[in-house]
């Protein structure tokens, strides 16, 4: 079977950013209006007033500073508090897929390959802008790239669960060359009117390159092994989908965005992912000071520092277990990819690292990789 090498990664940021300043003052603006345009069903008892939201509980409760997203001015519009995408025509490139492919674009040039050899396109992330035809199919076309392309969702970890899946197509011979693609506009179906969330996301697009062994030109970490889990739970859900208009649900009903119950997600998540990484780690005879990277998920700092501590059995050391989500918030899939494209250049030769995402499902899905 072929080894499988990842070559290249690229990140694509969006252009605008919203601190936690900016986000809250919006917010809080929004609440005012709320409180004010229901005022007597307020006082009748009949409706719930909202409760401001606050920037030092954003930072003390998952450690983000501020987000990237695609449109900023009609999220922070009080009387909107939803991004403003304009639509686009079906001959032209879709959102997710421009971003998707400029993130692509940045693996490919890193690992000298032109697209056009690329014969496995798989767009895996938390939501698809349309249910078909496949965003990747549609990315393979704007690349000029081969072979044959399909989308996937396993939420937070879609990005691991399509590494694997990649990676066992490259090995079993039915690719060669796979970009596996994660464009996240969070920011479009998270409810930024919800002050339980409304801080939590932002939007990103990541791109991995795997190549088999024997035509890797450029390779940069071995895929030493990968394990992905998943157990049902309704602690993060989004009731959105086609069946909307059948059930005569077409009002803007607050579970057709993200939600959650984000003290339960906390509590179970952790065993959850800290029993997973030690049975891979197990399976495979690594032992955890064998590891000199951890590329975590990004969702919580919290949740990260004892995920760490757990993996490693001490507290980690500076730059052992790199964050990213103090600039970039929780982006879903994406997460734990731009803590790896950012912050792995530096490793040296035979340097092991694991790349773990979660989320929801739950699902949770690691990589062990090691520095060619
Ligand atoms: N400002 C001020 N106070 C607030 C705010 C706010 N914005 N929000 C809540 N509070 C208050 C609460 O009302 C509560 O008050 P009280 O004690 O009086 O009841 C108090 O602060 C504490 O609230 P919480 O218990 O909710 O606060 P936590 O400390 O638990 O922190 C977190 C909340 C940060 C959400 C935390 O629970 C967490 O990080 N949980 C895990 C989240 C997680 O990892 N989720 C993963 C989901 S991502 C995923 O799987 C992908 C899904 C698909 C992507 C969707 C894209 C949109």
């Amino acid at each position: 079977m072929a080894d499988v090498f990842i070559s290249g990664s690229g990140v694509f940021t969006p252009p605008h950013v919203i601190t936690n300043d900016e986000l809250v003052a919006s917010f809080n603006a929004y609440v005012e209006l709320f409180n004010a345009e229901n005022a007597e069903g307020i006082a009748a008892g009949e409706i719930e007033a909202k409760a401001p939201s606050s920037s030092d509980f954003i930072v003390a409760a998952s450690g983000i500073e501020q987000r990237y997203v695609m449109d900023k001015e009609g999220t922070l519009d009080p009387a909107r508090m939803c991004p403003r995408y304009a639509p686009r025509a079906d001959d032209e490139p879709s959102l997710m897929a421009e971003m998707g492919c400029a993130a692509a674009k940045d693996a490919l040039a890193q690992a000298g390959v032109d697209s056009s050899d690329v014969d496995l396109v798989i767009v895996a992330a938390s939501n698809m802008e349309r249910a078909y035809p496949a965003m990747a199919v549609e990315i393979q076309q704007l690349l000029d790239a081969g072979g044959f392309a399909f989308d996937m969702n396993v939420a937070c970890s879609s990005a691991t669960f399509g590494i694997q899946a990649a990676a066992d197509m490259i090995r079993g011979g039915s690719a060669t060359r796979a970009l596996v693609i994660s464009p996240e506009v969070t920011s479009g179906h998270l409810e930024w009117r919800d002050r339980d969330c409304h801080f939590i996301f932002g939007d990103v697009a990541t791109a991995v390159l795997l190549e088999a062994g024997d035509i890797a030109q450029n390779p940069q970490f071995k895929v030493l092994s990968t394990a992905c889990a998943t157990q049902f739970s309704n602690n993060i859900r989004n009731n959105f989908g086609f069946l909307r208009r059948a059930h005569d649900q077409m009002d803007d009903r607050r579970d057709m965005q993200f939600m959650q119950n984000g003290r339960k997600v906390f509590k179970e998540v952790l065993p959850l992912v800290s029993k997973h990484i030690k049975s891979h780690l197990d399976r495979d005879g690594v032992v955890a000071e064998d590891l000199s990277r951890l590329w975590l998920h990004q969702a919580n700092k919290s949740m990260n520092d004892y995920i760490g501590k757990k993996v490693l059995g001490r507290e980690p050391e500076a730059g052992e277990q790199p964050n990213i989500l103090q600039d970039y918030a929780n982006t879903s899939s994406a997460g734990s990819i731009i803590a790896f494209a950012k912050h792995s250049d530096d490793l040296a030769a035979g340097d092991k690292g694991l790349i773990c995402s979660f989320g929801a499902g739950y699902s949770v899905g690691s990589v062990i990789v090691e520095r060619v």
